[in-house]
């Protein structure tokens, strides 16, 4: 059997339902070289699920009118325990990991390494606990062995996630092995990628339609949109499997990609995570769906657009088409509470660098409600007054900036405007900050909805 080039770290089922099936699709195409050895860091650990049914899975490919189930068995092999040599099979080529915002062990909106949350690791370097300590291990044991480097891919939702991953995997390298420091440096590449494709995390409904299909219960099954893109920087340190024949992109530059993608396509989603659920809506199908908030979504997608440069073969009109149907798929019922979830590392690249081009413009009014949905929401109170379960690592300075505000809308709209992620010209604006505080203010009262029906009552009024 032909050993697998790719290990790929956190087997979410974003992963299953995105790199796991462009590898599916590869060996299709006649290359085995693209099955996948996976390591879980953490629970859920799946080599028991995946042993039980025999290495296979299902994705339901869901648009809203048709269904395509495909069976997947591109992960040939879990490794649950991994031992230090994980990374020492002359075999591997490619190196591909989710390990989530937090596993990158950062200072949030740096490159740096966090001294808290990498601390266990610098002490003990030999029994790693996150992402980075093992990769750091694996890769030493490599070197000793004398086998050549490798591409580690970070898939993360992350801006430049590949440099963010060479940025602290170095650092910690030059503290925890500092004699590895120079070959990371000469054979170690980090290609930065976009991978987009919406999966909601498995509710009863999916899980329900899964089994119905497949025709058994599966306890590794995603339901997804069909819509998926992968976009990787053409960095590599040894050839890969060739995954540009499945629909990946090898291009030299990614970064308008992945803007266009946190911009329009994120940026919609974020946008929708406030306003929608302070209107009482609880998922983005349902928010994106309503013809008042489905309007208004629309203009903000355009708005988003024009302040990006078009990737080459994209076209930024269908984009946001696109992103607007993806959205109002019934199938893909994405809850706003998780698209809220940890919405401070999200706000800037989503939404905050784009508002900055607006600020003087006729579209400024979209991005102060969006934010001042932002901020109302994490007061963690609705319109009525209902709790909001805000789950964010800066929650608790969002509760004491609530708390001393102590009910002035001036002072809370300040409060959250000192926050690092507004640093710059959207801070200093003065008629976008009064903007925020009268929408804020009409937040305790009324719904993004009410307030968007209102505003275009008022313009169809004025245009007569
Ligand atoms: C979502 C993303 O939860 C979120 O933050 O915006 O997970 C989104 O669905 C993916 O980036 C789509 O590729």
């Amino acid at each position: 059997m032909t050993p697998p080039a790719i290990l790929h770290i956190g087997p979410g089922a974003f992963h299953r339902a995105h790199q796991a099936v462009y590898a599916a699709d590869l060996i299709e195409a006649g290359h085995p070289e693209a099955r996948i050895r996976e390591m879980c860091l953490f629970p859920p650990r799946i080599a028991e699920a995946l042993d039980a049914q025999s290495g296979a899975y299902h994705v339901l490919f869901r648009d809203g009118v048709n269904e395509e189930l495909q069976r997947i068995t591109s992960i040939c092999e879990v490794l649950d325990e991994p031992d230090e040599d994980f990374l020492s099979d002359p075999a591997l080529r490619l190196v591909t990991m989710t390990l989530t915002e937090k596993g990158y062990c950062h200072i949030p909106g740096t490159r740096r390494l966090d001294p808290m949350a990498i601390a266990a690791d610098l002490n003990d370097p030999l029994h790693p606990r996150t992402g980075i300590g093992w990769l750091a291990l694996g890769l030493v044991r490599r070197q000793e062995a004398g086998l050549p480097g490798l591409t580690l891919a970070s898939c993360d939702n992350i801006p430049a996630n590949g440099r963010l991953l060479e940025a602290v995997l170095s650092e910690f390298v030059s503290q925890a092995w500092p004699v590895l420091s120079d070959w990371l440096a000469k054979n170690v590449t980090f290609p930065v990628s976009m991978v987009d494709r919406i999966v909601p995390r498995v509710d009863e409904e999916a899980a329900r339609a899964i089994a119905q299909v497949a025709g058994a219960t599966d306890m590794l099954g995603v339901a997804a949109e069909p819509f998926g893109q992968w976009v990787l920087e053409n960095d590599f340190a040894l050839p890969i499997p060739p995954l540009e024949k499945v629909g990946v992109q090898i291009v030299a530059d990614v970064r308008p990609y992945e803007v266009m993608k946190h911009r329009i396509l994120n940026g919609a989603q974020t946008a929708l995570a406030h306003l929608g659920a302070l209107s009482g809506f609880e998922t983005s199908y349902q928010a994106a769906s309503d013809p008042v908030m489905g309007h208004w979504l629309a203009r903000f997608c355009a708005a988003q657009a024009k302040t990006l440069t078009c990737p080459l073969g994209e076209n930024l009109d269908a984009y946001v088409r696109t992103t607007l149907e993806r959205l109002r798929n019934p199938h893909i019922r994405h809850p706003l509470v998780q698209i809220g979830t940890d919405s401070s590392f999200k706000l800037g690249q989503r939404i905050v660098e784009a508002a900055v081009c607006h600020l003087d413009g006729p579209e400024a009014e979209l991005y102060a409600l969006t934010i001042a949905a932002w901020m109302q929401y994490n007061t963690g109170r609705t319109v009525n007054g209902a709790p909001i379960p805000v789950s964010d690592p800066l929650a608790e300075r969002f509760r004491q900036i609530d708390l001393h505000a102590d009910g002035d809308t001036e002072a809370l709209v300040a409060g959250f405007l000192e926050l690092d992620l507004f640093e710059g010209d959207l801070r200093r604006h003065q008629s976008f900050r009064e903007r925020l505080v009268t929408l804020c203010a009409a937040l305790e009262r009324q719904s993004p909805r009410d307030l968007m029906m209102a505003a275009e009552l008022s313009t169809t009024g004025l245009e007569r």
